[in-house]
């Protein structure tokens, strides 16, 4: 009992790591952002995860408050994914 609460605990450790791993923030630059429809785009730098080179797209906002946090111009660090086929932003922080 003992020990497989120990290899529990392990592996709720590692598969922790493992998510701040994959959660990479990637560097981008917003160039439009556009409530009405809830998206922004932003320039990015090549993303491995979903195996692109550098380019400017379209994303989705998770959240509509991230287009009221950012407007064309700014410098960003941000997470993507692919939310129901769409690229879409999770997180994204202006960059100091
Ligand atoms: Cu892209």
């Amino acid at each position: 009992m003992r020990k497989s609460m120990i290899t529990l605990i392990a592996a709720v450790w590692v598969t922790g790591l493992a998510t701040v791993a994959v959660a990479q923030m990637v560097d981008g630059e917003i160039t439009k952002v556009d409530e009405a429809a809830g998206k922004m785009t932003i320039r990015h730098g090549p993303l491995k995860k979903f195996d692109m080179d550098a380019m400017t797209m379209v994303f989705r906002a998770s959240d509509p408050a991230m287009l009221k946090q950012v407007k064309p111009g700014d410098k960003v660090r941000f997470e993507p994914d692919k939310v129901n086929g769409q690229f879409t932003v999770m997180k994204i922080e202006k960059k100091k």
